[in-house]
């Protein structure tokens, strides 16, 4: 029988908080290997064991998970706790990804400059109530039953919970008036059409992008993204597949979330971001991904087959270059010549290619 789940993190609730009240809401004992000075730290990283060089780190089955997503993705598929079919999971995603945009902002608020923290709490506080508790219990309103998705406890409920018990400590008076939570590609051209879709309730966080597929308005990047590549079966062909793509998927979002903030970065500030970038983008990410390629030899990065980490990756890789393609240099695997831009290009019709890659947008 495997062992228990061992978790690498520091003594703190951060990042590693969700995965322990998962596993502890899936009933799991779990080992808390906690990381107490930098050098342990440092030497998880010389052993290979963090892929991004980051905590946290869940050892499972075998694996050494990094990247708390593809950690929390893993445990709900295992036990249960991720939907009966892909619309449920797509429904259970949404849900989440709208707990962790406000959890983000609460975890994060410790961090403001001093100066900056007053109209934080008041911006968490507007969202609070007026964005994202409203969200929460007009969906259990709109069915009556006591779990948010098929009426069966998931981790988009354990995720809800675990919010709720943050905002309680923030401030209770912000429960107040939501009692049933008291439980523990159109264009948007102009602001009225951004204001006509937030008041006809399509929006469930009153934020875009929003994709109308298969009768569902699903909101969050996220669940958006893991339902189409579910659908059109680029999510791996079994659980430790997809953990692996999930683990990719996020790195490569860390680094794009990076780039893609940098021209709201305020002036003084933007050449040491633009270093952070270069430093993290030349000696942590595309490292990480080379690796992966030269490790196994294949084109692609996992189980030898297109999935949405090699599509992710490209589209990252793109922005490298737009950056400074000089960032590319010194990994061959991933150049435009070579794996997986190549393979992906011969895949996609030029026209998709084109579309993808090679249309102006608005940033
Ligand atoms: N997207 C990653 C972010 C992980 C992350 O930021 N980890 C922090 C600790 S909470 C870390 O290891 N920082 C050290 C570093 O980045 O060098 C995840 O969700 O796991």
């Amino acid at each position: 029988m495997a062992g228990k789940p061992k978790l690498h993190y520091f003594d703190a609730r951060g990042r590693m908080e969700a995965i322990r009240w998962l596993l502890a809401a899936a009933g799991v004992e779990f080992e808390e290997k906690l990381i107490e000075s930098s050098e342990d730290l440092d030497k998880l990283r010389h052993d290979g064991s963090l892929v991004f060089q980051q905590v946290p780190m869940v050892e499972i089955d075998g694996m050494k998970l990094v990247q708390t997503r593809a950690i929390l993705n893993y445990i709900a598929t295992k036990y249960n706790l991720y939907g009966r079919d892909m619309k449920e999971r797509a429904l259970i995603d949404m849900y989440t990804e709208g707990v962790a945009d406000l959890s983000e902002m609460i975890m994060l608020l410790p961090l403001c400059p001093p100066d900056q923290k007053n109209a934080k709490l008041t911006l968490i506080r507007e969202r609070t109530t007026n964005r994202y508790l409203p969200a929460f219990e007009k969906v259990l309103k709109s069915h009556g039953q006591d779990y948010l998705v098929g009426n069966k406890l998931s981790k988009a409920d354990i995720h809800l919970v675990e919010l709720l018990y943050y905002v309680e400590e923030l401030d209770p008076s912000l429960l107040a008036n939501f009692p049933l939570l008291k439980f523990e590609e159109k264009f948007i051209e102009k602001p009225e059409d951004l204001d006509k879709l937030k008041n006809d309730g399509s929006l469930m966080f009153q934020q875009v992008p929003m994709v109308e597929i298969d009768g569902m308005k699903l909101v969050q990047t996220r669940a958006i993204l893991n339902y189409i590549a579910t659908k059109y079966n680029l999510y791996g062909k079994d659980m430790k597949e997809r953990a692996l793509i999930d683990m990719y998927s996020e790195g490569v979002a860390d680094l794009g979330e990076m780039i893609m903030h940098l021209p709201l970065c305020p002036p003084a500030e933007k050449d040491a971001k633009l270093t952070l970038i270069r430093e993290k983008t030349t000696n942590r990410y595309l490292p990480a991904f080379e690796n992966v390629l030269k490790s196994h030899g294949q084109d692609y990065l996992v189980g030898n087959k297109l999935s949405r980490a090699d599509i992710h990756l490209v589209e990252l890789l793109y922005y490298v270059e737009e950056l400074d393609p000089s960032l590319l240099a010194n990994f061959p695997l991933l150049k435009a010549s070579s794996t997986p831009v190549a393979k992906l290009s011969s895949v996609l019709s030029g026209e998709t290619w084109t579309h993808l890659f090679a249309s102006p947008r608005a940033q």
